[in-house]
Order: C-alpha cells, then structure tokens, then sequence
C-alpha cells in the first residue's frame, strides 16, 4: 500500500515538474530603426519589432525559448545566445558562418534555448558586427528553488554607444592603412537600461530588504565599473556559475561578463544614497569627463531623506571582485588535463598594411563557404583533421572527453576579454607572462611601472567557472574544460573591433559525436545554398584537402607589433 503511495507521488511530483518547463516565445522582427540613444545623435541602429532598446527575455530553469527572428535587413543576420551550452542542440548557437549560414534578408527562423543552466545572460548579433549597431538584449534564467534567499531582483544592463554605424566602421578597421596605423579612437557614450546614462532611474530599498542585482556589460568596447558607494556588494554569480558569498565594494566587468550581486539595505531611512556606472576604457587616454564617464542614480530609501555623499576612496583601495578568488558554489577540484593549448594573443601590421590580431598562427576569420560546423558533420574521419576547416578558422580539434588546458598569454599592453562559447570553464591560475616575452611597440614608452603588479595566483581547490574572462595587459590565465559537449564553438575577444581583426580560434569539439547524434535542421542547410553557400564538405565546400579558391593567408611584416587602441 505505501509503496503504491509512493509510486503515485512519485508520478505527480515528476508530472508536476514536467508541467512547470514551458516554452517561452519571442519574436524579434529584425530591422533598421533611427533613434537618438545617447542625447546627442540620431542615428541608423539595428533593432527588434521596430524599437531599441530591445527588451529583456525572463525564463526560468527548464523552459526552452523559441526565439523566432525575422530578418528585415538588407543583410545577413544571426543571434547568439551568449553563455548557453547548446548540449546536443551546437546548430543553435548563432555565430554566423561557426554554426549557421546567416539568416538571409526577408527570412525567418526559430532558435530553440534550452535553459539548461540559471543565471545572468545575454542574446546579441554574431554577424557582421550587429550586436555594436543595438542588436543585444538581456537573458535572465531563474532558478526555480533559489540558492540565496532575497526580496527582489534588479537588473542594470550597460551599453556603450557609438555615433556612427558599426558595420561599415569595421571595414574601415581592417582596411589597409598606409601610416600603419588603425583609425583613431572615439569615446562612446553610456547607456544603462537601454537609455542615456544621464537619465538614471531610482532603484528603491526598504530598510533592512535584500536585493540581487544583476549587471550585464553588453557594450562593445568598454569597460564598466559598478558600485553603491556606503554599501557592500555579495557577489553570488558570474556569468551564469553560482558561487559562495564574495563580498567587495564594487564590480568591473569586461565587455561580455555578467555578475549578480546581493545588496543588503541598511536598517535606517534617514539618508539616501547614490549607484554609480562608470564606463572606462584603460587603454585609451584618460580625459577628464569623457573617460570614465560617471553617470549616478538615486538609493532611494525614502522620498524626503538627504542624499548621503560618501567620499569614494581612489579606486585602487576599493576591493573589487576578482574570479581567481570566487568559488563556485557546486564546484569541483581542478580537472585533470589530458592536453594544454597555449593561445597568445598578439597583433601586427601584416604585408598588405591591415591591422590584424590573432590568437596563435594567423589572425581568424571566416574566408569560408561552409559553416565550421557544418564541415564538421559531414567530412566523416576527416572532420578530426584541422587542415579541413582552413588556417584562418583557427581551427583546433578537441576529441569527446579530453580534458584540455588552455594557457592564454596576453604580451601585448591592451586587455582582452575573452569569450568562449557553450560551456563555462574553470579559472585555475592568473599571473604575470615573462618579461622576456613581452611585446612593447616602438614609441611607446613602456616604464616598469607599466608592467603587471600582480604575482601569481591560483585555484585548484575550488575553482570558479565563468564563460568571458579578462586576460589584462602583460598577463596569463590557465583555464579547464573538457569536451563533453559537442559541436563548434569559437573562442574570441569579446571586443568587436579585436574579433573582426582576427582575436579568435574555434573549438571544434567532439566531431565524431556530433555527426553520430546531431543532425543540422533542413532549414539551415537552405540558407546556405539560398545564399551561394554550400552546407558541406571542407571549408570550401570540396572533398578531402581541396581548399581550391580559399583567400590567402595574411602574414606579418617583420617586426610591426600593434599595440595601439583598435575601437
Ligand atoms: C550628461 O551630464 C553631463 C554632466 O552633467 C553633461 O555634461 C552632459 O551634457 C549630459 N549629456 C546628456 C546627453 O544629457
Ligand atoms: C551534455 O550532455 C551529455 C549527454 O547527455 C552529458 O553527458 C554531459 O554531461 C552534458 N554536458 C554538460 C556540460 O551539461
Ligand atoms: C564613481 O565610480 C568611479 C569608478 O569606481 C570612481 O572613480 C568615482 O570616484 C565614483 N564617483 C563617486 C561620486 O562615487
Ligand atoms: C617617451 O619618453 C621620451 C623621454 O622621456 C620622450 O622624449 C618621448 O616623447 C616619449 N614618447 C612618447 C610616445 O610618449
Ligand atoms: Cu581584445
């Protein structure tokens, strides 16, 4: 009889939870729209159903979003969701010519999301450099049985925007340049939620009330700083991976990352208080007023109390989260590796006179006629063989299983904010790159005050695990991860300007197991042949080592280094 109990519960607990996961819906029509962001200028921009900012998708842990994007471009187009593992499902992960032909003009198709994992993510543009013209929006996944207990959530996502169209400023980027040099910068304005940074919104506390704060860097560019300077921030998430209570004063967070962070308010209404962004960018000059920009919002914790202005010491005394110190909260030891792969991230003036970059051999880009994972469906054993995808897709092929570690060198005096698609990985180690192999250009004067500060630091204990980390100037960081999920997922600098110049490799994972469980939808493989692309085959859509037609590769003039700002 009790058995029969529990059988029963047992099947109304399992049908209960099966009833909870739901699809989500979304359609973005994907368009061109004028508006004016940064109260300055009107400009073209790439938004969804006619509208920037686009808003933001809430899902919960389970539920599948069915993202059906119309393409009303004159362009090609494709969305990625940026943090998503795409376990089983790699053809969805959106990165135009790694995973998909893009979506041609006047074409609609559905993205299907697994939500697989909880956390603070994101949906941008990954063609022809849409995501810096507005094409982004925040992803929230919520835990069902919440880790942390808290009143209510905020979200703060911050852009930075440009004056002008960010897709043909990219050609102008790569095109060559007969001083060597890339164009000069500009500082881009703020957004927070979609709007002006000026115009600040007033976040609300109650007395002794505790709020997750989430914080999304979607800007293309620059950094951004977070703080309420009089409160203490609880950092329990980076992008996606819970972690143990890492409490600081404030967040910087690299193009790309996400935290989420609890904010105890205090007992008292008697003042008020300030949040404040900063968008910075380091490696551009430091103008009063233009870089950093500060925009604040109001703390209120009643309509009639007095601001309370705390003195903000010199960023340097203020702690900020750091992930070589997180844990994650369902961590694990480092992982064996089976394999390391050094990346070092480097840039130069090659022969014709482009500024390129590149993450080892030769700066990446997608020259080809055949998606990267597409090749790696259809070329059988061939598929395990780098050479099939093309020098310049930066291929590296990692078999099921293999436990890899990658060592990612940054000798160059710009930082990088790195982005791996699908699965997060484990941060075991941060430290300073030999001198002896630093690259500093000529005339830039370099001192040892420049050089890095930081000793090394490690965490095999319980390392945190995040999918974009910041390699800064003149350091190193060793990261884990094996290949259980397969497909082709690129590796790249989450700054567009240093993607587009070739900042990325592809992780061709598990080809053998991709082309035993997966199969590449019907409507994929017409977009490409729609568009004069081909769906199979090597990077050239040839059989076997045929890479008849394929551009040639851009080489290095001897000596050039790049070290200048690229934005
Ligand atoms: C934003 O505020 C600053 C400082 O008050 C001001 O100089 C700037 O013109 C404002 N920008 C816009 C777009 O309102
Ligand atoms: C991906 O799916 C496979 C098969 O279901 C599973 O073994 C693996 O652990 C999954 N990986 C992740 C990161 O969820
Ligand atoms: C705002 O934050 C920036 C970056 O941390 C800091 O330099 C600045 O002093 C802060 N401003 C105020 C008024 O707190
Ligand atoms: C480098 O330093 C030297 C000596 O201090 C100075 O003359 C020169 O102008 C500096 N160059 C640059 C590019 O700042
Ligand atoms: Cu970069």
């Amino acid at each position: 009889m009790s058995s029969i109990v529990a059988l029963i519960t047992v099947l109304l607990l399992s049908l209960a939870q099966l009833g909870l996961a739901r699809y989500v819906r979304v359609e973005w029509d994907v368009g061109y729209v004028q508006v004016n962001r940064d109260g300055y200028v009107n400009r073209r921009a790439i938004g969804a159903n006619g509208a920037l900012p686009i808003p933001p998708i809430y899902m919960y842990h389970g539920d599948t979003l069915l993202l059906t994007v119309r393409n009303s471009l004159d362009m090609a187009t494709s969305v990625h969701a940026h943090g998503l593992y795409q376990n089983g499902t790699a053809y969805m992960d959106g990165a135009g010519m790694v995973t998909q032909c893009g979506i041609p003009p006047g074409e609609t198709f559905t993205y299907e999301i697994y939500a697989e994992q909880v956390g603070t993510y994101w949906i941008h543009g990954h063609y022809h450099s849409q995501n810096a013209d507005g094409l982004r929006a925040p992803l929230v996944i919520q835990e069902r049985h919440p880790a942390y207990k808290y009143d209510e959530e905020m979200l703060f996502y911050l852009e930075d925007w440009y004056p002008t169209e960010a897709v043909p400023k990219m050609k102008e980027v790569l095109a060559p340049s007969e001083s060597g040099l890339p164009p000069p910068p500009t500082f881009p304005y703020g957004l927070i939620n979609g709007y002006n940074g000026n115009d600040t919104k007033p976040i609300r506390f109650r007395p002794g009330g505790r709020y997750r704060i989430r914080v999304i860097n979607m800007a293309t560019t620059e950094w951004w700083k977070f703080t309420i300077p009089g409160h203490k921030l609880e950092v329990i998430e980076a992008d996606g991976v819970m972690s143990y209570p890492h409490v600081v004063d404030g967040l910087d967070i690299a193009p790309g990352q996400r935290y989420s962070a609890i904010v105890t308010a205090h007992d008292s209404v008697e003042f008020n208080y300030m949040y404040n962004c900063t968008l910075y960018a380091d490696f551009v000059p430091w103008i009063p007023g233009m870089n950093p920009r500060h925009y604040m919002g109001l703390v209120e914790y009643h309509p009639d109390a007095p601001i309370k202005h705390i003195a903000t010491p010199d960023d340097g005394l203020l702690k900020w989260a750091n992930d070589i110190e997180m844990r994650a909260l369902d961590g694990a030891p480092a992982m064996p590796v089976d394999r390391q792969i050094e990346l070092t991230t480097r840039g130069y003036v090659t022969t014709d006179k482009r500024n390129l970059r590149e993450l080892g051999i030769v700066p990446y880009a997608e020259p080809q006629k055949v998606p990267t994972l597409f090749t790696a469906m259809t070329m059988g054993e061939l598929a395990m063989d780098p050479r099939v995808y093309g020098p310049q897709t930066q291929a590296i092929v990692i078999p099921h299983n293999q436990r890899v570690e990658i060592l990612l060198k940054n000798v160059q005096s710009l930082p990088h904010p790195m982005h791996q698609h699908s699965v997060p990985l484990q941060i075991v180690e941060r430290g300073p790159v030999d001198p002896s192999e630093i690259e500093i250009a000529k005339g830039i004067n370099v001192s040892a005050s420049d050089l890095p500060r930081i000793t090394r630091r490690t965490n095999y204990h319980n390392p945190m695990l995040r999918d974009t980390f910041n390699v800064p100037p003149f350091e190193y960081v060793k990261l884990r991860f094996q290949g259980t999920v397969p497909g082709c997922f690129v590796h790249h600098c989450h700054v567009q300007t240093h993607f587009v110049a070739g900042l990325a490799a592809t992780f061709v994972v598990a080809p053998e197991v991709l082309q035993r469980t997966q199969r590449i939808p019907e409507e994929l493989i017409g977009m490409c042949r729609r568009q004069g692309l081909k769906a199979e085959g090597n990077v050239m859509g040839n059989w076997g080592y045929d890479l008849e037609g394929l551009p040639p590769v851009p080489t290095q003039q001897p000596g050039s280094f790049q070290t200048l700002s690229l934005n």
